[in-house]
């Protein structure tokens, strides 16, 4: 399903790996139903039919069950194939671009802090850009985050993406997105954290490249104040 922006290079991918599962399970869920409304109406009660018993020993009467079973593992793997190819892509590899940048994300209740590498595109550097509730980021450019919690799960979600990882106290999660559609995206915190659990929206501002050299423009001089206040 596609009613929210497909706004990442793996939105489409999640999405399609969430329609394989819709599709089967759908069908097999209004095929089951179906026969099953059909046999409650063409088997129901008739004067002088006595009900007959099984005791699911007979081979015959089994097969009906065998061989559905057989025929939803068999959509079982085609549903794990496409999971796991997605899961592969969006999970376990990272963009090795030389254009990539390394974001850092840190949760906490209830709010989102964010670390921009500056002009020199380096995190730990004099001209790293803080922000809180807003990530501004480059169009068609990959980008490695580094998540992490001050203080109890959260989780960083991004539902344009297709993007959701949990961020656990004590771990450094690492993970990539490249946004392929301009504008602001929402972000929200997807595990429930605490009383203002719902009071964590952020939001992702992607930015072509002279927009977001211009953002940077603009708060480099406060970066220095408080590199200088240090
Ligand atoms: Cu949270």
């Amino acid at each position: 399903m596609d009613w929210i922006v497909q706004a990442s290079t793996f939105a489409a991918d999640v999405d399609f790996a969430i329609n394989v599962i819709y599709v089967l399970v759908g069908f097999w869920f209004f095929l089951t139903f179906g026969i099953f409304l059909w046999l409650v109406i063409a088997h129901r009660a008739k004067p002088g039919q006595k009900a007959e018993y099984l005791t699911g020993d007979e081979r015959e009467p089994k097969k009906f069950i065998s061989r559905a079973h057989m025929l939803v593992l068999v959509c079982d793997v085609a549903i794990v194939v496409a999971a796991v190819q997605v899961w592969v892509q969006v999970k376990q590899t990272l963009p090795t671009a030389p254009e990539t940048q390394t974001v850092r994300i840190v949760s906490q209740q209830w709010a989102w802090s964010f670390v921009h590498p500056g002009a020199d595109g380096q995190l730990d550097t004099a001209d790293d850009i803080k922000t809180v509730d807003e990530l501004h980021i480059e169009l068609d450019r990959p980008y490695i985050y580094e998540l992490t919690s001050r203080d109890v799960l959260h989780d960083f979600s991004v539902p344009a993406f297709r993007l959701k990882q949990d961020s656990i106290p004590g771990r450094v999660i690492t993970g990539w997105f490249q946004a392929t559609v301009a504008g602001i995206h929402e972000i929200q915190c997807a595990e429930m954290c605490g009383i203002g659990h719902g009071l964590m929206p952020g939001k992702v501002v992607v930015e072509t490249p002279e927009e977001h050299a211009a953002w940077m423009q603009s708060k480099s001089g406060g970066a220095m104040l408080a590199s200088a206040s240090r």
